[in-house]
């Protein structure tokens, strides 16, 4: 293969990639790489593409501009650009970045600050109260945000100093500890937990209601004044000090210095510091003091030629692996979990990470008292990036034979990466079936979280999925952490769940290759547990997207004993085995709905179901024979195909208007 032919394979192999990783993020709120990570490969297919242009494809996302808006709040036009920066990794890229700036200015000096990891907000003030305030959008048009950032109780609304006009620039994030306690709630809740203080950041600002933003706790940094009237400014320290005295809170450190070597030792002394702050900072920022030499240097199409961000890659840690422990989940898989000598990693204490599965020990020879390498993806989440050496005599780690909950001898499925115990009754699997029978898109149970479900157990109150309609909360209530009041409302969830669809129900029932939109097919074609439970294989199969696996999924699960002993005793006990969705408004019939980003009021499965309780149908992706496209917070590219195509674009009000008239 020639040169060419190799980076067009490459350039191809990057945008897929990429391109995946977007999607992955802005539609579905979920990232499977670092940024660094993805800043490293956008970076390489950037230099194919400045190397060969002809390999720019339309699909490209060096194309695309991010943050684009959504649609949902009204849009601002931004009368000063809101500009990005060029990223620099390696320190040749800071001595080039200062080559360019001497050749065109003498004598600059260099303000440093940290590069907060959070979202870039413009505030405005007519004499001296704020009057808008908006998202950075894609730099030239971001959204309203006004309501929502009234609410950060830092920014001032009225200033400190009478500016007949000024708008300045700052980050918005979430402390770390803010984040962490969020986290926690989420977690008790059986919700979806955010990844990173910054996707809080961003999911806590988009609200359409903006009492949910107020209890998020966010904070801002300032770091720029984007216009002014009636002040002369000379350069950016000054300008920094000067918001300040305005009320703002200021980027919490910067300082001066006029040569490139004492940048490094700040930029150094900075990503030293970085894991002590009580705020995530994803780099350094370097500019240009002066105003006037800002303005000779100028900008690009994209990025000034006056700054530059130096980003820290994540940081690693070398440990050793103590232990592997094995953790038994809800379908009976077995996951590996190391247990390493305890680390400071992007500032916290690690001492356990998930090694997957086993082929992922296998690949790397993860062996017990090996030095690996380690670190946090996303800064949050720990894993194994590496074997350093093994120990004296170790040996290739072996996976057991038989579940370290029940005994039972396991097993592993061809084509299948994970290794399962398949006894029904293994403890470990109860916890696990537990938690998701009261989970959020499974029966609903307010107050049922994993810890609470775990207290339970271990306070010999639930054995099985029917135990939990038959809670002593007078126990309860004596329990610690626990009071006559919480037990009365986890008494009040548990009642309502048994008034739960049908759908619910199986969903909660864990069956295997079962998911959320399974079970809602099968309650609907059944309409009722016992029907589902005397399917044949071939009605099984009827059902549109049920093939085999799945169909003998089903019946195996319905064969078993203790399946039909939890069916009695959950209908004895109250519970509601019946679907209850009778189409009798057909307002949506032959329309088809589209839903994209984060709603606010109902969950991706409610959302579904009730289109389709209104005979409408609920479509994953968006065509010309789309009729509906309703987008959430974070809408991505469902949204973008949606303009392309003129597919109308609804909110969630929209939607609520609709079924209510
Ligand atoms: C930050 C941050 C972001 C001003 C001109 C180009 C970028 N996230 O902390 N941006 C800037 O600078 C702007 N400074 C920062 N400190």
């Amino acid at each position: 293969m020639s040169d060419f032919e190799i980076k067009k394979a490459r350039a191809e192999e990057l945008r897929r990639e990429l391109n995946h990783h977007i999607y992955r993020y802005y539609v579905e709120n979920e990232n499977d790489i670092s940024d660094y990570e993805y800043d490293m490969l956008m970076r390489e297919l950037v230099s194919i593409e400045t190397d060969f242009p002809e390999l720019i494809a339309p699909d490209s996302p060096t194309q695309r501009v991010g943050g684009q808006a959504d649609g949902r709040f009204p849009k601002v036009v931004h009368t000063v650009k809101m500009e990005s920066l060029q990223d620099a990794f390696a320190r040749s890229e800071v001595e080039d970045f200062n080559r360019r700036v001497t050749d065109t200015v003498k004598n600059a000096n260099y303000v440093v600050e940290p590069k907060i990891d959070g979202l870039s907000v413009s505030l405005e003030y007519e004499n001296g109260i704020f009057t808008r305030g908006s998202t950075r959008g894609d730099g030239n048009v971001g959204e309203d945000i006004t309501a929502n950032l009234r609410t950060i109780k830092s920014i001032p609304l009225r200033l400190k100093t009478d500016i007949p006009s000024i708008e300045v620039r700052g980050e918005v994030y979430m402390p770390r500890e803010v984040f962490y306690k969020i986290a926690e709630e989420q977690e008790k809740d059986g919700e979806k937990i955010f990844k990173n203080p910054r996707n809080a950041a961003a999911g806590s600002l988009r609200q359409k209601d903006p009492k949910i933003t107020a209890q998020r706790n966010l904070d801002i940094f300032v770091f720029n004044i984007q216009r002014i009237e009636g002040k002369e400014l000379k350069g950016h320290y000054e300008s920094l000090e000067f918001i300040k005295e305005l009320g703002f809170k200021t980027i919490p450190f910067f300082s001066k210095f006029d040569n490139i070597n004492d940048v490094f030792e700040e930029i150094e002394r900075i990503g030293s510091i970085r894991y002590t702050l009580p705020f995530d900072i994803d780099g350094a920022v370097i500019k240009v003091d002066d105003f006037s030499q800002r303005e000779m240097l100028g900008s690009t199409a994209k990025v000034p030629r006056w700054a530059l961000a130096w980003k820290y890659p994540p940081e690693e840690k070398e440990t050793t692996l103590l232990d592997v422990e094995i953790n038994v989940g809800r379908t009976g898989v077995l996951t590996p979990t190391g247990i390493f000598s305890p680390v400071i990693l992007a500032g916290t204490t690690v001492s356990r990470a998930t090694l997957n599965n086993e082929d992922f020990i296998n690949e790397k020879d993860i062996r017990i008292g090996d030095k690996v390498i380690i670190r946090k993806a996303g800064d949050i989440i720990p894993e194994v990036v590496s074997v350093v050496s093994h120990a004296e005599g170790s040996v290739p780690f072996e996976f057991p034979k038989v579940c370290p909950s029940c005994g039972a001898p396991v097993f592993r499925e061809q084509g299948e990466s994970a290794i399962r115990c398949d006894n029904p009754d293994c403890p470990a699997q109860l916890l696990r079936i537990l938690i998701h029978f009261c989970s959020r898109d499974a029966m609903n149970i307010d107050g049922m979280g994993e810890s609470v479900i775990i207290s339970f157990v271990n306070a010999g109150l639930i054995h099985s999925i029917p135990d939990i309609f038959r809670l002593d909360y007078e126990a309860i209530s004596t329990l610690e952490g626990f009071g006559k009041k919480s037990a009365d409302n986890l008494k009040e969830s548990v009642e309502r769940a048994k008034q739960n669809d049908l759908s619910k129900l199986i969903f909660g029932l864990g069956i295997r290759h079962i998911g959320a939109k399974n079970a809602r097919l099968l309650a609907d074609k059944f309409k009722t547990i016992d029907a589902v439970s005397k399917a044949s294989k071939e009605e099984l199969m009827g059902i549109d997207g049920f093939g085999d696996v799945m169909a003998e999924s089903v019946i195996d699960y319905f064969s078993l004993e203790a399946t039909k002993s939890v069916i009695s005793q959950l209908k004895m006990l109250g519970v509601n085995t019946e679907s209850q969705t009778e189409i009798t408004d057909n307002r949506f019939e032959s329309l088809t709905f589209v839903v994209t980003g984060t709603l606010v009021k109902y969950n991706r499965k409610e959302i579904e179901e009730l289109i389709e309780s209104f005979g409408g149908k609920a479509a994953s992706s968006v065509s010309k024979k789309t009729s509906y496209v309703l987008a959430g917070e974070a809408a991505g590219s469902k949204l973008r195909k949606a303009n392309e195509l003129g597919v109308p674009v609804i909110t969630e009000d929209d939607f609520e208007k609709m079924i209510s008239e």
